[in-house]
């Protein structure tokens, strides 16, 4: 039977994928994405949990590329709650057609590159193989999720769930002892609203992570009515910052340039906007330990300060890395929660947790027992949705096995070894340290004109070489090195699945730096990558 041919396979049907298939249909070529979840939208279909919703003010975090889009699209709240972001997905599929290229419910197995004929044959899930000239992975950065490996688990009488697995129509948690495992966002995120409803709420913590409040509510109107004057400007004011994000509002000042009144009040000021902003307020945060531990005892200070118990107050203050370092978590009452009488903590590094039992989780100290587990233990990062594929490059070649030392990409975008495939986010492109939706455009628009590029001179293929791949790992690698970042055991570092190679894998020398990298290879004729004809190839 001959295969289906496509000029491109997308997969991924969420924010990435939804606009590359936009893009590349616009241009002209034949597409199929393939999703695995039964809707559109990637991270905003799966991540269900309670209390779910982005942690950039939605203003921001959407997408830009059609100012139409923008102006007829009305976020309700400052930080779109999940199923918000969903309808907002499913409405860009609408708005622009997309459904007919996407088919659903179908996991991409095994991408396999014909070198002679310079196509990739796509396998899926269900026995299905057609080929592509372009391989797109808008696989996510955090869509593989951690698998709950604690023993006895399976052993369980209750209820349990992965925060990213979460059951279409909720989980009614009344009259219920609920155990939630993990402290990092989701965990933050869902423990107020689980602890709204259940008759009992045990948190199990390992790391205590720093969360700033996110002051959610509905859109101010005065912000709203701003954007709606000025949203052009607004977009490209948060394309110029380090992360991708304006309201951070980035100063260069440096931390002990101001005494230690201003330094409140500025922290202060910033802890009232809410969200990221707190970590603008000084230039050197996520540079030198004295600043940033100035920082870090702020936030401990308003735990402090929020907590009434001293004792849970000091097991929920971070102190085994450096604030930003990981991901700071937004949230809504997430501190004042345990002011609770329904809602306890139990430090793992007091007691570790031993195994799970039928009736509850049992540390190394006693048994605590629940009847609902929610398992908020966060992702194979990065890396884990294109490890679960078997993909195959020139000669061959397995990405598992280029990729066991840890990911190796030119630019974030494309990876030696593996032509014609372009990876959106990918690791060594800012992705998870810059505003998803910005890194998302660039990459998306950068990823359509090589492609545009490669059909006007009626090139085949085309490959990042060894030498530039190197350059830009070494590169990336530096950047990070000057950082505190790699001093936290994250999931930046993979350090948060065991076996995973450390390596860090984002790229923090900052969106604008980046794009105008990606623009400048892009300029030079994709500088850094091999082209060829079919015919030469
Ligand atoms: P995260 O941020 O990776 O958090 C996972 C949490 O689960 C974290 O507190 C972990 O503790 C904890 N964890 C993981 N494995 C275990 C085991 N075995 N035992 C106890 N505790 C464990 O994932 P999230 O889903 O919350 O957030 C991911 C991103 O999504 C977030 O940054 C936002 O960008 C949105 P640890 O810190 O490893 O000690």
């Amino acid at each position: 039977m001959t295969e289906a041919a496509y000029d491109a396979v997308i997969v991924g049907a969420g924010f990435s994928g939804l606009y590359m298939l936009h893009r590349l249909r616009a241009q002209g070529l034949s597409v199929r994405v393939y999703e695995a979840g039964s809707s559109v939208g990637g991270t905003w279909y799966w991540n269900r949990y309670p209390g779910a919703r982005v942690d950039i003010e939605s203003q921001e975090y959407s997408y830009s590329f059609s100012p139409e889009l923008d102006a007829e699209w009305v976020w309700s709240e400052r930080y779109a709650t999940q199923p918000e972001l969903l309808s907002y997905l499913n409405h860009v599929a609408d708005r622009f057609d997309l459904r007919p290229d996407i088919q659903l419910d179908t996991r991409v197995t095994a991408a396999v590159f014909d070198e002679a004929t310079n196509r990739w044959k796509i396998s899926t899930d269900r026995g299905e193989a057609v080929t592509a000239r372009w391989c797109v992975m808008a696989t996510g950065c955090l869509s593989v999720a951690n698998e709950v490996a604690f023993p006895g688990a399976e052993s369980f009488e209750g209820a349990s769930w992965h925060t990213q697995s979460w059951p279409e129509g909720g989980v009614d948690f009344t009259g219920q002892k609920v155990g939630v495992i993990g402290t990092g966002s989701s965990a933050i995120q869902s423990i107020p609203v689980i602890a709204g409803q259940a008759d009992h709420v045990t948190v199990f913590q390992r790391t205590p992570n720093f969360s700033v409040p996110a002051h959610n509510g509905p859109v101010d109107p005065a912000v709203a009515a701003d954007w709606a004057a000025n949203r052009a400007q607004r977009r490209a004011e948060a394309r110029e910052t380090g992360f991708g994000i304006r309201m951070v509002e980035p100063r260069e000042t440096e931390t002990f340039a101001d005494d230690p009144q201003a330094r409140q009040a500025e922290f202060e000021r910033r802890w009232k906007i809410g969200g990221f902003a707190l970590l603008g307020a000084y230039g050197d945060t996520l540079a030198s330990e004295e600043a940033n531990e100035i920082a870090a005892e702020f936030v401990r200070g308003k735990i402090r300060e929020i907590v009434n118990d001293p004792e849970t107050a000091e097991k929920l203050s971070p102190r085994s890395f450096p604030i930003g370092a990981k991901r700071v978590c937004v949230d809504t009452d997430y501190y004042a929660t345990f002011n609770r009488p329904n809602v306890s903590l139990v430090d793992l590094r007091d007691e570790p947790i031993e195994a799970i039992e039928p009736t509850g989780i049992r540390t190394s100290k006693q048994t605590y027992e629940v009847d609902a587990i929610v398992y908020a233990i966060g992702f194979d990062a990065m890396t884990g949705a294109l490890s679960k594929i078997d993909i195959r490059g020139r000669g061959g070649a397995s990405l598992h096995e280029r990729w066991a030392a840890g990911p190796r990409t030119y630019l974030g975008l494309m990876i030696a070894g593996f032509p014609n495939m372009f990876i959106v986010t990918g690791p060594g492109s800012p992705s998870v340290l810059c505003n998803m939706a910005v890194a998302i455009e660039q990459h998306v628009e950068w990823i359509s004109d090589c492609i545009a590029w490669m059909g006007e001179r009626q090139m085949g293929r085309i490959e990042a070489t060894e030498t530039a791949q190197d350059e830009w790992v070494a590169h990336v690698n530096e950047v990070a090195d000057g950082t505190l970042f790699p001093k936290a055991n994250s999931w930046y570092m993979g350090a948060n699945v065991p076996g995973k190679p450390r390596v860090f894998m984002p790229y923090i020398g900052g969106f604008p730096v980046y794009r105008e990298k990606c623009e400048e290879v892009a300029t030079r004729g994709y500088e850094g990558c091999l082209v060829a004809s079919d015919a030469r190839a």
